[in-house]
């Protein structure tokens, strides 16, 4: 299908609903990390792809100050006031946009008004960013259609961040935003989250392998309460490991040899949860250069030592996703796998040679119902671009 085939029902759609075409339309997609978890906060190092499953909106400006937005998706209308814009409670999708409308005009820009649709395909909730994508999305579209031109492409993507931050009023680090407004096709991206400097990395073997993601199906109930623990307890390592490194600012900057010479005296839990953001941020650079240097023998490798110590040390898995990981590496095709995300439950992601990857979905869903009487779900990926502009054709074919 070419990219255009999937705009004409937006379009006709939009045509529908609001009586006249679009002009305009973006696209941003979702993501996955493979490698680097629960580093960002620790200002770290994290190395996710964008996928190819994503949001777009196509829009028309109109003269009155308002955003009359309709999701595809939910069936459903609402209007947003620029001049008062308060987050809804029961459309609570049109947050991610308008979140973004209230910080660009709180950062002094002024968007005028203007009719869209939204449409999206990534599984809400399952840990790919759903909602940064559709963020990322509305930003792109805002600069476009009202000239605002200024804004970088990195700025836009912190813009979408506060939205989510402030708007939403979810505290989430940058690499949704910045990998749905920066990825590249078939390639990862290396971010290091303290100074965003980010580094886009060719997946190997173009055409032979895909990223498969595969949903547990178990909804993320503790991530909150948990993750926030998580976070604590980085926060009182780091000030443990203060005492013996007074310059350091963040975990990230206690490299293994440092970590090594002192970590007899850190007490557990805090010692598991050091220990494996100190590795799980060697493991993403070390990840990075490998898939630069084609190995992905050591790329699956530092995958499975990943899984293990997020298991193990940090203890963020549950015995859903070992299950599914378990059986991903019992299958010869398959290159590497760990769980992705926050933990809990949501997903794992495996990195599979394409010729074995019907026989390593029904080896995941095999083990799976047996153990669980559950059936997961597979997206098949390879690393996607970032956002862009949609082809709107002037003439539109009649429907
Ligand atoms: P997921 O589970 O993909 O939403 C969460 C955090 C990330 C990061 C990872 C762990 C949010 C919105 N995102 O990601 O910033 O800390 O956990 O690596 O909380």
């Amino acid at each position: 299908m070419n990219a255009l085939d999937k705009t004409l029902p937006l379009i006709k759609a939009f045509i529908e609903k609001f009586d006249r075409p679009p002009i305009m339309g973006v696209r941003a997609p979702g993501r996955v990390n493979l490698i680097g978890e629960h580093t960002d906060y620790n200002m770290g190092f994290v190395f996710p792809a964008a996928i190819e499953k994503e949001i777009r909106i196509v829009a028309s400006p109109i003269s009155a100050p308002e955003l009359r937005i309709y999701s595809m998706n939910f069936d459903e209308s609402v209007t947003v006031p620029l001049t008062d814009i308060r987050p809804s409670k029961d459309k609570s999708w049109s947050n991610y946009i308008a979140g973004v409308a209230d910080e660009l005009i709180k950062s002094g820009y002024n968007p005028g008004g203007c009719e869209m649709l939204v449409w999206g395909d990534i599984p809400i909730g399952s840990g790919l960013s759903s909602s940064a994508a559709m963020e990322v999305a509305a930003a792109c579209l805002f600069r476009r259609l009202f000239n605002l031109s200024d804004i970088s492409d990195r700025s836009l993507a912190l813009l979408a961040q506060k939205a989510e931050n402030n708007f939403v009023g979810v505290n989430c680090g940058i690499m949704d935003q910045f990998i749905s407004m920066m990825g590249w096709d078939n390639h990862a991206l290396l971010i290091d989250c303290r100074t965003l400097n980010a580094m886009l990395v060719p997946m190997p073997r173009r055409g032979e392998i895909s990223i498969v993601i595969c949903d547990s199906n178990i909804r993320r109930k503790l991530t909150g309460s948990e993750y926030n623990r998580r976070r604590l307890e980085c926060e009182e390592g780091l000030n443990l490991l203060k005492k013996q490194f007074p310059t350091i600012t963040a975990l990230r900057d206690v490299l293994p040899g440092m970590w090594e010479e002192v970590e007899h005296t850190i007490p557990d839990p805090i010692r598991k949860r050091c220990r494996h953001v100190i590795y799980e941020n060697q493991r993403a650079l070390d990840g990075a250069e490998a898939l630069e240097n084609n190995d992905l023998e050591f790329f699956g490798e530092l995958m499975k030592l990943s899984h293990i110590s997020l298991r193990d040390d940090f203890e963020v898995s549950c015995p859903e996703l070992d299950c599914l990981v378990r059986a991903a590496w019992g299958v010869e095709e398959c290159c590497g796998s760990r769980l992705t995300g926050a933990g809990f439950g949501g997903c794992t992601v495996s990195i599979v040679k394409n010729e074995g990857i019907e026989k390593f979905k029904k080896r995941l869903t095999e083990n799976y119902v047996k153990e669980f009487s559950i059936e997961p779900n597979f997206i098949v990926s390879q690393a996607a671009s970032g956002a862009s502009l949609l082809r709107i054709p002037s003439a539109i074919p009649a429907f």
